[in-house]
């Protein structure tokens, strides 16, 4: 089915293009709005990794980045809001050699969807996830998210935030993530390489995008358009690789710490729990088999 990087590309097409379902064109998103950055990224990084795109399944949630699940020519569920997370660890544990990719925004995966976050970095469940932060809800108006800086305007807080933001990837590092990286739409090689070394990590790893929302986001906090935003992002950028996660929180006007913080190794849900059934059940135990890629369906 998915056949894509095995065909000989036309030079006149655009490589990230067969990645893309263009009879969903145009896509919903504003001008100058990151999310379509950092997916031309991801494309490129499917790429770069040679990945097999039979074996590679992307759930997305819901807001302006969950839209994603339903542009990209891969096996893809838009689940409800929130529930990105638990819909691909039942994936990944039904199927184990899937690879399972969660794109979705940072209100979805940190405010409604935070619980989900935190117990799947514990738990080491193996997904692959892009959080596009773009510090507020944006489909929704622009509210305050847990990720909206302090003193930002949001329509929410028109006055300006007061309440202290999550800092997503010290979060989930204390929560046990093995990978955790951050960059901006303006770093789009270091996004798709840090996207195209998840792919070879185990465990639950976490790549945070900064995103300009110039419609709700940029223009209340006259912050000007996406170009500007490329140019604030570029100018504000600090690579830090292996910084320590407490130190590179946002704020409103700060430097934006980028980079690799965090590459660790630790056993995954699945070895750890047939380390746990090897070690209790012993000759008992019974490996489950292998599912066949081709699933007969069975209502004939
Ligand atoms: C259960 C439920 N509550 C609230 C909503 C409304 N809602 C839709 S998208 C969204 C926020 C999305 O924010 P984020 O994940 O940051 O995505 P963005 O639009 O910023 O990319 C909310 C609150 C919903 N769809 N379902
Ligand atoms: S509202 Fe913001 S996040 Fe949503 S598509 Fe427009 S610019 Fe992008
Ligand atoms: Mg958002």
């Amino acid at each position: 089915m998915l056949n894509i990087l095995d065909n000989k590309l036309d030079d006149t097409l655009n490589p990230v293009e067969p990645f893309l379902r263009s009879d969903r064109m145009p896509h919903i998103w504003c001008p100058g709005c990151g999310i379509g950055t950092a997916v031309n990224s991801f494309a490129r990084a499917l790429i770069e990794s040679k990945i097999d795109l039979e074996s590679l399944a992307l759930v997305s949630g819901i807001g302006c980045t969950g839209r994603v699940a339903g542009y990209v020519k891969l096996d893809s569920f838009h689940t409800t809001h929130g529930r990105a997370i638990p819909f691909a660890t039942g994936l990944k544990l039904a199927n184990p050699k899937l690879n399972v990719v969660v794109y979705s925004g940072d209100g979805d995966l940190s405010a409604i969807g935070g619980n989900h976050l935190i117990h799947a970095a514990r738990r080491n469940i193996d997904l692959k996830v892009i959080c596009v932060n773009n510090l507020i809800y944006a489909m929704t108006g622009g509210q305050t998210a847990p990720t909206t800086p302090g003193h930002a305007i949001t329509s929410t807080n028109p006055y300006g935030t007061f309440e202290p933001a999550f800092n997503l990837p010290h979060l989930v590092e204390a929560a046990g993530a093995v990978y955790v990286a951050r960059w901006t739409t303006f770093h789009v090689r270091q996004l798709a390489r840090s996207i195209s070394e998840a792919f070879s990590k185990k465990g639950f790893s976490f790549i945070e995008v900064i995103s300009p929302c110039p419609t709700l986001y940029q223009r209340r906090n006259k912050m000007g358009d996406g170009l500007d935003t490329m140019k604030y992002y570029k100018e504000k950028s600090r690579i830090r690789h292996g910084a320590p996660t407490g130190e590179v929180g946002l704020t409103l006007n700060g430097d934006i710490v980028v980079g690799k913080f965090v590459d660790r190794d630790r056993p995954d849900y699945q070895t750890m729990m047939r380390a746990q059934y090897v070690e209790s059940l012993g000759e008992r135990y019974i490996e489950v088999p292998e599912q066949e890629s081709e699933t007969e369906c069975v209502c004939g």
